[in-house]
């Protein structure tokens, strides 16, 4: 018998106790120390130290109501979920993850590998960081993790088993509630607007039938196609990197959807942290480097991306009708509308949903921020309206400049 037989909540002096019971990954009498390091809104994450050697690991712990909000109840399937993509993840894109060491479904929990030297890359880009390998470390990692996933590679069969094992509906619906519905009907009363904004929010979003239309599509399109395995929530928060090598993890939202989902929410992402500059960096040259480096490296994700699933598409491509010519255009025409769309969505929530990011909500004066979040609505606006005009990179810097240039 033991105490971790069935499930609680741990603290930090409960986890040291818990992983000498769980892995011989320390000496039986090491001195450990342990601290709760998550700043996300679901779970609990704990770095485990050996004092002497200090080697480290980290523990990821699922409660059964999220951090964000005590009325938020989730299923602790999630940590399941999140260990069992991360070892998919780590066959199709090896080293690009963390490894897993152990899944304990009684406790939830996931013992997991410490992503030593590597910061979370929101915190990074926030300091104004530039990652020169991001482009090509992320667009391995998505083309490898979402196309091999899907029917046009993978046993049609295999891959229905593996939609039935990533059925996910409690962390689907806070997306289809927080990306696809409530940024245009606040109907549960939880977005955050920025006072300054309030009443360009209502004209823009609220009151903007076109663009309901369009995002009541994309969320049809979010929950009925089931094209591949996606992590579901790749934002900065989501990525720990350093000058030479980028880490994906916290797939918890992971499901069967639309790869675009991936592509668009990195897209959305990296923008947030060119508003972070332009708002914030008062020497013009060093904002210069670091917001052309940022759109230098959102155009680089697009054509990489497109140029990687070309040649990954041609290799792995087994299912016969997806060999016929003209479907690889086709389908990764499809792709990239969802990503154009999706980007637009992403970068509307946290603006204004529930759930914001502080690449907008630290710059720290008023006018700024009102003009960044402006830029946002006005740019994701155009990549939703028109999303099938987002072909490659060079056609997301025209519409960020076109943006720019449209709000003073
Ligand atoms: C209630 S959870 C809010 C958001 O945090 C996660 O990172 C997801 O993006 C989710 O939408
Ligand atoms: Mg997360």
């Amino acid at each position: 018998m033991s105490r971790f037989d069935s499930y609680f909540l741990m603290k930090a002096n409960d986890v040291p106790e818990y992983v000498r019971e769980k892995l011989s990954f320390f000496p039986k009498d090491a001195k450990l120390e342990c601290k709760e390091i998550g700043d996300g809104n679901l779970n609990y994450v704990f770095r485990v130290e050996d004092i002497d050697t200090k080697k480290t690991l980290i523990v990821k712990q699922a409660g059964e109501v999220t951090r964000i909000s005590a009325d938020m109840k989730l299923s602790t399937d999630r940590g399941r979920i999140e260990a069992k993509i991360l070892g998919i993840q780590n066959k199709y894109a090896p080293g690009l993850v963390p490894e897993v060491y152990l899944y304990d479904e009684v406790m939830c929990a996931m013992i997991m590998e410490d992503m030593i030297g590597h910061t979370m890359m929101r915190t990074g880009l926030l300091k104004h960081e530039k990652y020169p390998n991001f482009a090509e470390d992320i667009t391995t990692f998505m083309v490898n993790s979402l196309l091999l996933t899907t029917d046009v590679v993978m046993g049609h069969k295999e891959k229905k088993e593996n939609v039935k094992s990533f059925i996910n509906p409690d962390l689907c619906e806070i997306s289809e509630d927080l990306v696809y519905s409530e940024p245009f009907i606040d109907y549960n009363k939880r977005n955050n607007v920025f006072p300054p904004n309030a009443d360009f929010v209502k004209r823009e979003l609220y009151e903007d039938n076109a663009l309901h239309l369009e995002a009541a599509k994309l969320k049809f399109e979010f929950m009925n196609n089931a094209q591949s395995l996606i992590h579901g929530d790749l934002h900065t928060g989501s990525i720990f990197i350093n000058q030479n090598h980028t880490y994906v993890f916290d797939p918890e939202f992971a499901f069967y959807g639309p790869m675009g989902y991936d592509v668009g929410n990195v897209i959305a992402n990296m923008f947030f942290a060119w508003c972070h500059g332009d708002a914030t960096i008062e020497d013009e040259a060093e904002k210069a480097d670091f917001c052309g480096w940022v759109l230098d490296t959102i155009e680089e994700i697009v054509d990489k991306f497109i140029a990687k699933f070309k040649v990954a598409f041609k290799e792995n491509v087994t299912d016969t009708m997806a060999k016929t010519e003209g479907f690889l255009e086709w389908y990764l025409g499809t792709v990239l509308a969802d990503t154009a769309g999706i980007a637009g969505l992403e970068s509307i929530r946290r603006t204004v949903g529930m759930a914001n990011v502080k690449d907008i909500t630290t710059i720290p004066d008023e006018k700024k921020r009102a003009r960044a979040e402006r830029i946002v609505i006005t740019l994701a606006k155009d990549y939703i309206m028109n999303r099938t005009s987002f072909k490659c990179g060079a056609d997301y810097r025209k519409a960020i400049e076109t943006a720019v240039a449209k709000i003073n």
